[in-house]
Protein backbone atom coordinates (compact mmCIF):
# COMPACT_ATOMS: atom_id res chain seq x y z
CA UNK A 1 0.00 0.00 0.00
CA UNK A 2 1.42 3.24 -0.85
CA UNK A 3 1.85 6.52 1.53
CA UNK A 4 -1.24 8.19 -0.19
CA UNK A 5 -3.50 4.62 -0.38
CA UNK A 6 -2.33 4.22 3.72
CA UNK A 7 -3.74 7.61 4.40
CA UNK A 8 -7.17 7.31 1.95
CA UNK A 9 -7.58 4.00 3.73
CA UNK A 10 -7.73 6.07 7.02
CA UNK A 11 -9.89 8.89 5.83
CA UNK A 12 -12.14 5.91 5.31
CA UNK A 13 -11.60 4.06 8.25
CA UNK A 14 -12.36 7.63 10.19
CA UNK A 15 -15.27 8.45 7.85
CA UNK A 16 -17.12 4.93 8.54
CA UNK A 17 -16.21 5.51 12.21
CA UNK A 18 -17.96 9.19 12.69
CA UNK A 19 -21.14 7.66 10.71
CA UNK A 20 -21.66 5.03 12.55
CA UNK A 21 -22.04 7.14 15.64
CA UNK A 22 -23.00 10.32 14.50
CA UNK A 23 -25.88 11.00 11.27
CA UNK A 24 -24.10 12.99 8.77
CA UNK A 25 -26.05 15.66 7.49
CA UNK A 26 -26.60 14.35 3.68
CA UNK A 27 -29.09 17.13 3.00
CA UNK A 28 -25.58 19.45 3.31
CA UNK A 29 -24.62 17.09 0.39
CA UNK A 30 -27.36 18.29 -2.47
CA UNK A 31 -31.06 18.42 -2.98
CA UNK A 32 -33.36 15.86 -3.86
CA UNK A 33 -35.21 16.39 -7.68
CA UNK A 34 -37.45 13.97 -7.76
CA UNK A 35 -40.20 11.82 -5.13
CA UNK A 36 -39.41 9.00 -3.01
CA UNK A 37 -40.95 6.69 -5.08
CA UNK A 38 -38.21 6.44 -7.54
CA UNK A 39 -37.24 2.33 -8.37
CA UNK A 40 -33.39 3.40 -9.38
CA UNK A 41 -31.82 6.13 -7.58
CA UNK A 42 -28.15 7.89 -8.24
CA UNK A 43 -25.89 10.24 -7.05
CA UNK A 44 -23.49 11.79 -9.24
CA UNK A 45 -20.43 13.07 -7.82
CA UNK A 46 -18.94 15.33 -9.25
CA UNK A 47 -14.99 15.86 -7.75
CA UNK A 48 -15.07 19.50 -8.47
CA UNK A 49 -18.01 21.34 -9.30
CA UNK A 50 -20.28 21.12 -12.80
CA UNK A 51 -19.29 24.95 -14.77
CA UNK A 52 -16.58 25.03 -16.25
CA UNK A 53 -15.41 21.68 -16.37
CA UNK A 54 -15.44 20.06 -19.55
CA UNK A 55 -15.56 15.96 -18.59
CA UNK A 56 -18.07 17.02 -15.77
CA UNK A 57 -20.51 18.95 -17.85
CA UNK A 58 -20.80 15.66 -19.91
CA UNK A 59 -20.94 13.26 -17.33
CA UNK A 60 -24.25 15.04 -15.35
CA UNK A 61 -25.50 15.53 -19.00
CA UNK A 62 -25.28 11.45 -20.04
CA UNK A 63 -26.50 10.33 -16.83
CA UNK A 64 -29.48 12.85 -16.80
CA UNK A 65 -30.24 11.55 -20.65
CA UNK A 66 -30.60 8.16 -19.63
CA UNK A 67 -32.66 9.10 -16.17
CA UNK A 68 -35.26 10.55 -18.70
CA UNK A 69 -35.27 7.53 -20.54
CA UNK A 70 -36.00 5.12 -18.07
CA UNK A 71 -39.48 6.65 -15.92
CA UNK A 72 -38.88 6.10 -12.00
CA UNK A 73 -35.11 6.92 -11.84
CA UNK A 74 -33.89 9.50 -9.76
CA UNK A 75 -30.62 11.60 -10.37
CA UNK A 76 -29.00 14.05 -7.54
CA UNK A 77 -25.92 15.71 -8.32
CA UNK A 78 -23.52 16.71 -5.47
CA UNK A 79 -20.55 18.80 -6.12
CA UNK A 80 -17.60 17.23 -4.05
CA UNK A 81 -15.69 20.92 -4.36
CA UNK A 82 -12.04 21.29 -4.62
CA UNK A 83 -10.89 20.41 -1.70
CA UNK A 84 -9.55 16.44 -2.86
CA UNK A 85 -9.32 15.30 0.91
CA UNK A 86 -12.53 15.43 1.66
CA UNK A 87 -13.65 13.35 -1.34
CA UNK A 88 -12.95 10.18 -0.02
CA UNK A 89 -14.69 11.22 3.08
CA UNK A 90 -18.22 12.91 0.79
CA UNK A 91 -18.23 9.07 -1.16
CA UNK A 92 -18.04 7.40 2.19
CA UNK A 93 -21.01 9.25 3.22
CA UNK A 94 -22.85 8.67 -0.51
CA UNK A 95 -21.98 5.10 0.33
CA UNK A 96 -22.92 4.67 4.20
CA UNK A 97 -26.32 6.46 3.46
CA UNK A 98 -27.70 3.29 1.59
CA UNK A 99 -29.48 5.78 -0.41
CA UNK A 100 -28.64 5.25 -3.99
CA UNK A 101 -28.42 2.16 -6.34
CA UNK A 102 -25.32 3.74 -8.55
CA UNK A 103 -23.03 6.24 -7.58
CA UNK A 104 -21.58 7.93 -10.85
CA UNK A 105 -18.46 10.11 -10.67
CA UNK A 106 -15.84 10.69 -13.18
CA UNK A 107 -11.74 11.77 -13.24
CA UNK A 108 -8.42 9.47 -12.82
CA UNK A 109 -8.07 9.48 -8.95
CA UNK A 110 -11.99 8.30 -8.61
CA UNK A 111 -11.60 4.29 -9.29
CA UNK A 112 -9.26 4.71 -6.12
CA UNK A 113 -11.25 6.38 -4.02
CA UNK A 114 -14.54 3.67 -5.11
CA UNK A 115 -12.40 0.82 -4.57
CA UNK A 116 -11.65 2.26 -1.21
CA UNK A 117 -14.97 2.55 -0.01
CA UNK A 118 -16.35 -0.44 -1.49
CA UNK A 119 -14.09 -2.30 0.98
CA UNK A 120 -16.38 -0.94 3.45
CA UNK A 121 -19.80 -0.94 1.26
CA UNK A 122 -19.41 -3.90 -0.54
CA UNK A 123 -23.09 -3.93 -1.76
CA UNK A 124 -22.35 0.03 -2.96
CA UNK A 125 -22.14 0.03 -6.77
CA UNK A 126 -20.15 2.53 -8.65
CA UNK A 127 -19.76 3.78 -12.24
CA UNK A 128 -16.48 5.51 -12.75
CA UNK A 129 -15.85 7.81 -15.75
CA UNK A 130 -12.30 8.79 -17.41
CA UNK A 131 -10.40 6.66 -15.15
CA UNK A 132 -9.68 2.85 -14.90
CA UNK A 133 -10.17 -0.22 -12.21
CA UNK A 134 -10.54 -3.75 -13.42
CA UNK A 135 -11.51 -6.48 -11.03
CA UNK A 136 -13.43 -4.92 -8.04
CA UNK A 137 -16.83 -6.80 -8.36
CA UNK A 138 -18.74 -3.46 -7.05
CA UNK A 139 -16.91 -0.76 -9.71
CA UNK A 140 -17.23 -0.45 -12.89
CA UNK A 141 -14.91 2.28 -14.93
CA UNK A 142 -14.41 3.49 -18.91
CA UNK A 143 -11.06 4.76 -19.45
CA UNK A 144 -10.69 6.92 -22.79
CA UNK A 145 -7.84 6.60 -24.41
CA UNK A 146 -6.05 9.46 -24.01
CA UNK A 147 -3.27 8.67 -25.61
CA UNK A 148 -4.67 9.20 -29.17
CA UNK A 149 -6.13 12.18 -27.87
CA UNK A 150 -3.25 14.15 -26.81
CA UNK A 151 -1.62 12.93 -29.98
CA UNK A 152 -4.15 14.39 -32.20
CA UNK A 153 -3.73 17.78 -30.18
CA UNK A 154 0.25 17.97 -30.48
CA UNK A 155 -0.55 16.59 -34.51
CA UNK A 156 -2.75 19.96 -35.23
CA UNK A 157 -0.53 21.99 -32.60
CA UNK A 158 2.32 20.87 -35.40
CA UNK A 159 0.12 21.23 -38.38
CA UNK A 160 -1.24 24.64 -37.22
CA UNK A 161 2.63 26.63 -35.98
CA UNK A 162 4.11 25.23 -39.68
CA UNK A 163 1.10 26.92 -41.66
CA UNK A 164 0.01 30.56 -42.72
CA UNK A 165 -2.18 31.43 -39.95
CA UNK A 166 -2.28 34.83 -38.94
CA UNK A 167 -0.52 33.97 -35.50
CA UNK A 168 1.27 31.09 -36.74
CA UNK A 169 4.84 31.42 -35.52
CA UNK A 170 7.86 29.48 -36.22
CA UNK A 171 9.67 27.50 -34.32
CA UNK A 172 6.72 25.16 -33.23
CA UNK A 173 6.89 25.61 -29.49
CA UNK A 174 3.78 24.89 -28.32
CA UNK A 175 2.08 25.19 -24.59
CA UNK A 176 0.45 22.61 -22.38
CA UNK A 177 -1.44 24.26 -19.07
CA UNK A 178 -2.72 21.44 -16.46
CA UNK A 179 -4.63 22.09 -13.82
CA UNK A 180 -2.40 19.44 -11.51
CA UNK A 181 0.05 16.77 -12.21
CA UNK A 182 -1.36 13.25 -11.97
CA UNK A 183 -0.27 9.89 -13.88
CA UNK A 184 -2.57 10.30 -17.00
CA UNK A 185 -1.13 13.83 -17.38
CA UNK A 186 2.59 13.40 -16.56
CA UNK A 187 2.80 9.98 -18.72
CA UNK A 188 0.03 9.80 -20.72
CA UNK A 189 -1.24 13.30 -22.17
CA UNK A 190 2.24 15.29 -21.84
CA UNK A 191 4.36 12.72 -23.86
CA UNK A 192 1.51 12.12 -26.43
CA UNK A 193 1.22 15.87 -26.54
CA UNK A 194 4.66 15.79 -27.95
CA UNK A 195 5.17 13.15 -29.98
CA UNK A 196 1.86 14.66 -32.05
CA UNK A 197 4.46 17.91 -32.27
CA UNK A 198 7.46 16.36 -33.56
CA UNK A 199 5.93 14.05 -35.88
CA UNK A 200 5.07 17.44 -37.88
CA UNK A 201 7.96 18.89 -36.57
CA UNK A 202 11.07 16.93 -35.49
CA UNK A 203 12.77 20.03 -33.41
CA UNK A 204 8.96 21.28 -31.30
CA UNK A 205 8.96 21.51 -28.10
CA UNK A 206 6.49 21.69 -25.41
CA UNK A 207 6.19 24.48 -23.07
CA UNK A 208 4.39 22.68 -19.57
CA UNK A 209 2.69 24.49 -16.84
CA UNK A 210 0.67 23.41 -14.25
CA UNK A 211 -1.70 25.86 -12.48
CA UNK A 212 -2.08 24.00 -9.15
CA UNK A 213 -5.81 23.80 -9.53
CA UNK A 214 -8.78 23.76 -11.48
CA UNK A 215 -10.60 26.96 -10.96
CA UNK A 216 -7.85 29.86 -11.24
CA UNK A 217 -8.17 31.90 -14.15
CA UNK A 218 -6.50 34.78 -13.00
CA UNK A 219 -3.49 32.51 -12.39
CA UNK A 220 -4.03 31.01 -15.83
CA UNK A 221 -3.38 34.30 -17.37
CA UNK A 222 -0.49 34.73 -16.08
CA UNK A 223 1.09 31.08 -17.11
CA UNK A 224 -0.44 31.70 -20.99
CA UNK A 225 1.51 35.11 -21.12
CA UNK A 226 4.81 33.82 -20.08
CA UNK A 227 4.25 30.55 -22.45
CA UNK A 228 3.26 32.82 -25.34
CA UNK A 229 5.82 35.41 -24.70
CA UNK A 230 8.34 32.75 -24.69
CA UNK A 231 7.49 31.52 -27.94
CA UNK A 232 4.47 29.08 -27.87
CA UNK A 233 2.19 30.10 -30.46
CA UNK A 234 -0.63 27.44 -29.85
CA UNK A 235 -1.39 26.55 -26.00
CA UNK A 236 -3.32 22.94 -25.10
CA UNK A 237 -5.25 23.92 -21.99
CA UNK A 238 -6.72 21.18 -19.38
CA UNK A 239 -7.52 23.41 -16.95
CA UNK A 240 -11.07 23.09 -15.87
CA UNK A 241 -12.03 27.34 -14.77
CA UNK A 242 -8.48 28.32 -15.46
CA UNK A 243 -9.18 27.36 -19.27
CA UNK A 244 -10.71 30.73 -19.53
CA UNK A 245 -7.65 32.48 -18.49
CA UNK A 246 -5.84 30.92 -21.07
CA UNK A 247 -8.28 32.29 -23.44
CA UNK A 248 -7.45 35.92 -22.10
CA UNK A 249 -4.27 35.57 -22.43
CA UNK A 250 -4.61 34.38 -26.37
CA UNK A 251 -6.73 36.82 -27.59
CA UNK A 252 -4.82 39.50 -25.98
CA UNK A 253 -1.51 38.61 -27.05
CA UNK A 254 -2.54 36.57 -30.50
CA UNK A 255 -2.05 33.27 -30.22
CA UNK A 256 -3.97 29.79 -30.59
CA UNK A 257 -6.48 27.68 -27.96
CA UNK A 258 -7.04 23.97 -28.49
CA UNK A 259 -9.59 22.44 -26.46
CA UNK A 260 -9.61 19.11 -25.01
CA UNK A 261 -12.68 16.71 -24.15
CA UNK A 262 -15.81 19.21 -25.45
CA UNK A 263 -16.20 21.02 -28.51
CA UNK A 264 -14.76 24.39 -27.55
CA UNK A 265 -15.03 26.37 -30.76
CA UNK A 266 -17.90 28.81 -29.35
CA UNK A 267 -15.46 29.82 -26.20
CA UNK A 268 -13.49 32.22 -28.27
CA UNK A 269 -14.00 32.29 -32.12
CA UNK A 270 -11.21 32.64 -33.95
CA UNK A 271 -9.06 31.69 -30.93
CA UNK A 272 -10.04 28.22 -29.68
CA UNK A 273 -8.91 26.75 -33.10
CA UNK A 274 -8.99 22.80 -31.98
CA UNK A 275 -11.01 20.50 -30.21
CA UNK A 276 -10.53 17.16 -29.56
CA UNK A 277 -13.74 15.48 -28.00
CA UNK A 278 -14.19 12.36 -25.85
CA UNK A 279 -17.76 10.99 -25.91
CA UNK A 280 -17.87 10.94 -22.36
CA UNK A 281 -21.76 12.02 -22.40
CA UNK A 282 -22.49 8.97 -24.44
CA UNK A 283 -20.43 6.76 -22.30
CA UNK A 284 -22.19 8.12 -19.11
CA UNK A 285 -25.63 7.50 -20.91
CA UNK A 286 -25.10 4.01 -22.67
CA UNK A 287 -23.57 2.96 -19.03
CA UNK A 288 -26.13 4.66 -17.18
CA UNK A 289 -29.11 2.51 -18.65
CA UNK A 290 -27.17 -0.17 -18.33
CA UNK A 291 -26.97 -0.02 -15.21
CA UNK A 292 -30.42 0.62 -13.98
CA UNK A 293 -31.56 -2.17 -16.65
CA UNK A 294 -29.12 -4.73 -14.55
CA UNK A 295 -27.07 -5.13 -18.09
CA UNK A 296 -23.88 -3.22 -16.82
CA UNK A 297 -20.75 -5.38 -16.41
CA UNK A 298 -19.35 -4.62 -12.77
CA UNK A 299 -15.44 -5.64 -12.16
CA UNK A 300 -14.30 -4.49 -15.77
CA UNK A 301 -12.13 -1.64 -16.94
CA UNK A 302 -13.41 -0.32 -20.37
CA UNK A 303 -10.69 1.63 -22.87
CA UNK A 304 -12.52 3.43 -26.02
CA UNK A 305 -10.91 5.24 -28.07
CA UNK A 306 -11.05 6.62 -31.89
CA UNK A 307 -11.58 3.64 -33.63
CA UNK A 308 -14.82 2.78 -31.12
CA UNK A 309 -16.03 6.42 -31.76
CA UNK A 310 -15.08 7.42 -28.60
CA UNK A 311 -12.29 9.81 -29.23
CA UNK A 312 -12.27 12.24 -31.66
CA UNK A 313 -11.31 15.88 -33.16
CA UNK A 314 -14.37 18.12 -33.73
CA UNK A 315 -13.69 18.98 -37.24
CA UNK A 316 -17.33 19.73 -38.33
CA UNK A 317 -17.90 22.93 -36.80
CA UNK A 318 -17.55 26.18 -38.72
CA UNK A 319 -15.59 27.75 -36.79
CA UNK A 320 -12.95 25.24 -37.87
CA UNK A 321 -13.82 25.29 -41.67
CA UNK A 322 -13.91 28.95 -41.41
CA UNK A 323 -10.40 29.52 -39.60
CA UNK A 324 -8.09 26.50 -40.32
CA UNK A 325 -6.71 26.77 -43.90
CA UNK A 326 -7.80 23.20 -46.21
CA UNK A 327 -4.48 21.89 -46.06
CA UNK A 328 -4.25 21.49 -42.56
CA UNK A 329 -7.93 20.05 -42.23
CA UNK A 330 -6.83 17.13 -44.58
CA UNK A 331 -3.61 16.29 -42.94
CA UNK A 332 -5.59 16.29 -39.49
CA UNK A 333 -8.13 14.10 -41.30
CA UNK A 334 -6.13 11.90 -42.65
CA UNK A 335 -4.26 11.11 -39.53
CA UNK A 336 -7.78 10.55 -37.58
CA UNK A 337 -8.57 8.24 -40.37
CA UNK A 338 -4.91 6.38 -39.41
CA UNK A 339 -6.44 5.79 -36.03
CA UNK A 340 -9.66 5.22 -36.83
CA UNK A 341 -8.73 2.31 -39.59
CA UNK A 342 -5.90 1.12 -37.00
CA UNK A 343 -3.27 2.04 -39.41
CA UNK A 344 -1.53 3.57 -36.36
CA UNK A 345 -1.95 1.90 -32.93
CA UNK A 346 -1.76 4.19 -29.70
CA UNK A 347 -1.66 1.75 -26.98
CA UNK A 348 -3.52 3.34 -24.06
CA UNK A 349 -1.59 2.07 -20.79
CA UNK A 350 -3.68 1.31 -17.75
CA UNK A 351 -1.05 0.44 -14.96
CA UNK A 352 1.19 3.57 -13.51
N1 LIG B 1 -10.85 18.59 -15.09
C1 LIG B 1 -11.67 19.66 -15.07
O1 LIG B 1 -12.04 20.16 -16.13
N2 LIG B 1 -12.09 20.19 -13.87
C2 LIG B 1 -11.72 19.70 -12.67
O2 LIG B 1 -12.12 20.21 -11.62
C3 LIG B 1 -10.84 18.56 -12.67
N3 LIG B 1 -10.40 18.01 -11.50
C4 LIG B 1 -9.53 16.96 -11.56
C5 LIG B 1 -9.03 16.42 -10.37
C6 LIG B 1 -8.14 15.36 -10.38
C7 LIG B 1 -7.62 14.79 -9.09
C8 LIG B 1 -7.73 14.81 -11.61
C9 LIG B 1 -6.76 13.65 -11.66
C10 LIG B 1 -8.21 15.33 -12.80
C11 LIG B 1 -9.10 16.41 -12.78
N4 LIG B 1 -9.59 16.95 -13.95
C12 LIG B 1 -10.44 18.04 -13.92
C13 LIG B 1 -9.15 16.42 -15.25
C14 LIG B 1 -10.24 15.69 -15.98
O3 LIG B 1 -10.91 14.82 -15.16
C15 LIG B 1 -9.67 14.97 -17.17
O4 LIG B 1 -8.75 14.02 -16.78
C16 LIG B 1 -9.03 15.92 -18.06
O5 LIG B 1 -9.95 16.86 -18.46
C17 LIG B 1 -8.44 15.20 -19.26
O6 LIG B 1 -9.40 14.47 -19.92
Amino acid sequence: MTYSRLNRHFTICIAVALLATTALPLAALGSRETPDDAQFRIAVFVPGVVEGSPTYEMLVAGVRRAAEERPGTEVRVIEGGFNQAQWPQSMTALAASGEHDLIVTSNPSMPEIADEVSQSFPNQRFLVLDGYLSGNPSVATVLFNQREQAFLSGYFAGLVSSSSMPNARPGARAGLLAGQEYPIMNRVIRPAFQLGLQSVEPSGQVDFRVLGNWFDAAAATELANSMIDTGADVILTIAGGGNQGVIAAARTKGAYVLWYDSSGYDEAAGIVIGSTLVRLDRAAHQRVLQAIDGTLEFGRGEVLGVADGFVDFDTEHRLFQRDVPEAVRNRLAAMIQRLRTSDLVLEMPTQF
